[in-house]
């Protein structure tokens, strides 16, 4: 195993990664900006190296500093986490020409799974159903285009091959409106990913987000980790993620998983990786591929007993899958709830001093979180500042214990969104399941 690597992240993520090492007996090195100099993970680690002023484009993006921390330090290897450089590919490819491994996918595979149009043509090709459109770049034929239109049937969607993640996409409602809208995403495009291609698919009205875990390693074998439902979310920013996804049938499940494996393997997928679908009237349909590890991916070790993190450290290490299919076994419900500091009624950011943390515990429960009592959450960076985990024999006992665990958990001193997860956790549809997309910003919609 590795002897030493960098951890390029900070909060949550990097104290998940920490443990993982520490599991493993890797030797660790924090990277940090210096308004991170006490965040939990940093403490901990073995070495720590400064890289930069608070600004991420300063310090957690900024490539040849955390380049250089690993060559200071003698560190292997360098975990991206998520967000940040996670799905960098000049990032990945520069640390592997600086002589260290990449924990994540080969760079062509990130640079593939980046653009959403070679994505979706590598799935389709892969034989992974997409969503209903050609899934090519779109010209300046008009008449062309107005024929796509019409052939995929209204409402359609256009997005940017260069987006992703909810960003830089349209709905056109009528023919009246499309050339137009075109015209707008691709000028949108131009400047906010510097591609200004764009492509045009059926839109669908209220899906479900559902999205398949998957890990395959460097001597050509791949697993699937079942599926997780992501669709309790507000502006593209998931706030309640589950697994098993409510009403999937073992059968779906199955078939589904072992497609995504098989296309994994088909084009040389390397790590953890995760294919998202969106799911209505009993279909799947791909969207996207994220090729990091996923803020969610608790709620699938909870319900398989399974690593993700280890995992990613074994297969960058060249080791084969420590599993195989028919080894993964799901067991019970999982339900992950996001803890961000922000006001719970407006959602603005709420950083500040943290003057009281108790963790909430019992049977089933997991918090994975850096805060601590007297922790100061800079204002810089991503508001979410944990997550709470809880796994039960079914849904309902899941639901009971987070419920449990929100009224134990105390966060003083800064805003929560603990209510609004009381709340969610205590709402009908909610309780029912299987609700859609649109289903929490409706909720939060009506409560106004
Ligand atoms: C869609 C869609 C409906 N039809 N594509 C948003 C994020 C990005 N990953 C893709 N997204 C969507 N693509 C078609 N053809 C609706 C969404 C969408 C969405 C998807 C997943 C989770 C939340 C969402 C919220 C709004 C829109």
């Amino acid at each position: 195993m590795f002897s030493k690597i960098v951890i390029a992240n900070r909060g949550e993520i990097a104290l998940r990664i920490l443990r993982a090492c520490r599991e493993l007996g890797i030797k660790t090195v924090a990277v940090y900006s210096s308004a991170d100099r006490d965040l939990k993970h940093v403490r901990l680690a073995d070495e720590s190296v400064c890289i930069g002023p608070p600004a991420s484009i300063d310090s957690y993006l900024n490539i040849p500093a955390i380049i250089s921390a690993a060559e200071v330090t003698d560190a292997e290897a360098i975990h991206p986490g998520y967000g940040f450089l996670s799905e960098n590919a000049s990032f990945s490819e520069k640390v592997q020409q600086s002589g260290f491994v990449f924990i994540g996918p080969r760079a062509d595979t990130i640079r593939l799974m980046g653009d959403k149009i070679s994505a979706k043509q590598a799935m389709k090709a892969a034989g992974i159903p997409c969503v209903p459109g050609d899934g090519s770049p779109l010209g300046d034929d008009e008449k062309q285009n107005l024929k796509l239109a019409h052939e995929i049937g209204y409402p359609v969607i256009i997005k940017a091959a260069g987006g992703g993640g909810g960003r830089g996409m349209r709905t056109v409602h009528t023919e009246a409106a499309l050339l137009n809208s075109i015209a707008m995403t691709k000028a949108e495009a131009a400047s906010a990913f510097g591609n200004s291609t764009v492509y045009m698919e059926k839109f669908l009205e209220d899906p479900r987000h559902i999205e398949f875990q998957v890990m395959a390693d460097a001597h050509g074998n791949a697993i699937h980790l079942g599926e997780r439902d992501c669709s309790m979310q507000r502006r593209h920013q998931k706030v309640v993620e589950e697994a098993p996804a409510p009403g999937i049938t073992e059968e779906q499940r199955k078939r589904m998983g072992e497609r995504c494996a098989r296309a994994c393997v088909e084009i040389g997928y390397l790590g953890a990786g995760t294919f998202e679908f969106l799911y209505e009237k009993g279909e799947f349909y791909f969207i996207e591929m994220n090729t990091r590890v996923q803020v969610e991916h608790p709620v699938t070790e909870m319900i398989t007993g399974f690593d993700i993190v280890k995992e990613q450290l074994r297969i960058a290490y060249g080791l084969p899958l420590s599993i195989t299919q028919e080894q993964v076994k799901f067991t019970g419900h999982a339900i992950e709830c996001r803890l961000n500091a922000e006001d719970p009624v407006n959602f603005m950011p709420s950083p500040g001093i943290i003057s009281q943390f108790h963790m909430p515990g019992g049977p089933g429960i997991r918090c994975e979180t850096h805060i601590y009592n007297g922790y100061k959450v800079p204002p810089y960076y991503d508001s979410m500042i944990g997550k709470l985990i809880a796994h039960g024999e079914n849904r309902n006992s899941a639901i009971a214990r987070m419920n449990t665990a929100l009224s134990e958990i105390i966060i003083d001193g800064i805003k929560t969104n603990i209510p609004l997860q009381k709340d969610i956790m205590n709402d009908q549809g909610f309780v029912l399941g299987s609700q859609n997309i649109h289903y929490l910003e409706k909720k939060l919609a009506s409560q106004q």
